[in-house]
């Protein structure tokens, strides 16, 4: 285990005592153009995955750096790899599903071998690994600690939309309680997902991770200052970012603002961040966002048909609100110092 240490400061945080500098806002690198993901991807309209790529790869290319992206199969690489145009001039391999961590690595040792035969200067490239949840908490999950365990210098991005949706929407280990699924369908007896989702972020500072975050494309600002701060630390960096899935939430595909403004006002999506002094074993987390009241998780599930069912079951709904304040207990102390309250009496009416 590590020691755990809190940052008072609530906001995004460009400082981190591991880099020398501070990384830069994109508003301070005034007007660059840079392409992230471009037109000819296959994305449904109002997806999240697509918008928090874009944001991912205009980030890692300000810091000047070549991106060099092992994506394994899931949504992200489907609809970007019948026309592959659309990566820009990023580097990209497409793996199999439970295959991103190993094949990161190996781009990994490829570059580093290149760099030695005088091939390409060394620190020219970062090295990303892009997975969906399923690819990243079930099937790649051994690759990702193995990964992480090796200790070498690379990103790797969970793009989370809280199930299979490339293959038809089945659960996996970041799939809400209560949530249907054709893996858990809603029914008389069993109602919905039965499990609590783990968190991926968590596993991967088990593991030794030097940096994590978790991110959301609504707030731009904090996702591309996350990115840069995975790039420029040192070490294994692994980064989530919520994605909202129309089509697998059964929401509508206007509303991607609104539901990840739920999902940070009702805290079921805690934007944060941790960083690892690796000689004493010390964590230093940071809390991103705080809502000063916060919503009830009944609001979260309006929106989204995949809820629709446990919505009638108060006994359900309680449990849901159970486990995010479950959760948001470790922050206790950070909102204590703030001035906010942790638990019910903090929510707004
Ligand atoms: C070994 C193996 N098993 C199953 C599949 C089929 N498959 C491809 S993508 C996928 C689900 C991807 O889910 P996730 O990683 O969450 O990505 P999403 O599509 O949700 O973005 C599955 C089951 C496969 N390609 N390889
Ligand atoms: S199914 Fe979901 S994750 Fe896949 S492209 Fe459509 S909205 Fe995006
Ligand atoms: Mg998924």
């Amino acid at each position: 285990m590590y020691k755990v240490l809190f940052n008072r400061h609530i906001g995004p945080n460009p400082d981190s005592f591991l880099l020398p500098e501070p990384v830069l806002d994109v508003g301070d690198y005034g007007a660059i153009s840079t392409k992230g993901l471009t037109s000819g991807h296959q994305g449904c309209t109002g997806c999240g995955m697509v918008t928090g790529t874009n944001q991912l790869l205009r980030a890692l290319k300000l810091t000047g750096k070549h991106v060099v992206a092992s994506i394994g199969t899931g949504c992200n690489e489907v609809i970007t790899t019948q026309n592959t145009s659309c990566w820009g001039d990023v580097s990209v391999d497409h793996n199999n599903f439970p295959n991103t961590a190993a094949t990161l690595s190996g781009n990994i040792a490829a570059l580093k071998a290149l760099a030695q035969a005088g091939a390409v200067s060394p620190k020219s490239t970062v090295n990303v690994g892009i997975a969906g949840d399923g690819g990243s908490y079930d099937i790649g999950l051994q690759a990702l600690l193995a990964w992480i365990a090796r200790g070498e210098d690379g990103v790797y991005v969970c793009l989370n939309n809280q199930a299979y949706m490339n293959t038809g929407i089945q659960g996996s280990g970041a799939t809400p309680y209560g949530t249907n699924t054709s893996t858990t369908p809603f029914g008389k007896v069993i109602r919905g997902n039965q499990r609590t989702q783990q968190y991926i972020l968590d596993l991967a500072l088990a593991a030794g991770a030097s940096y994590v975050a978790a991110a959301c494309p609504l707030l731009h600002r904090d996702l591309m200052i996350k990115a840069q701060k995975a790039a420029a630390i040192e070490g294994p960096c692994v980064l989530e970012f919520y994605s909202v899935c129309p089509e697998g939430w059964k929401s509508d595909t206007d509303v991607f603002h609104e539901i990840t403004e739920l999902a940070l006002e009702t805290r079921s999506w805690i934007l944060y961040e941790a960083e690892r002094e690796r000689s004493s074993n010390t964590v230093l987390f940071t809390l991103n966002y705080a809502p000063k009241k916060y919503l009830a998780i009944s609001e979260y599930l309006k929106l989204q048909e995949r809820f629709s069912g446990m919505r009638d079951f108060p006994e359900m709904v309680e449990r849901a609100q159970e486990i995010i304040e479950a959760r948001w207990f470790f922050w206790k102390p950070v909102l204590e110092a703030n001035g906010i309250e942790w638990k019910e009496e903090a929510r707004a009416s």
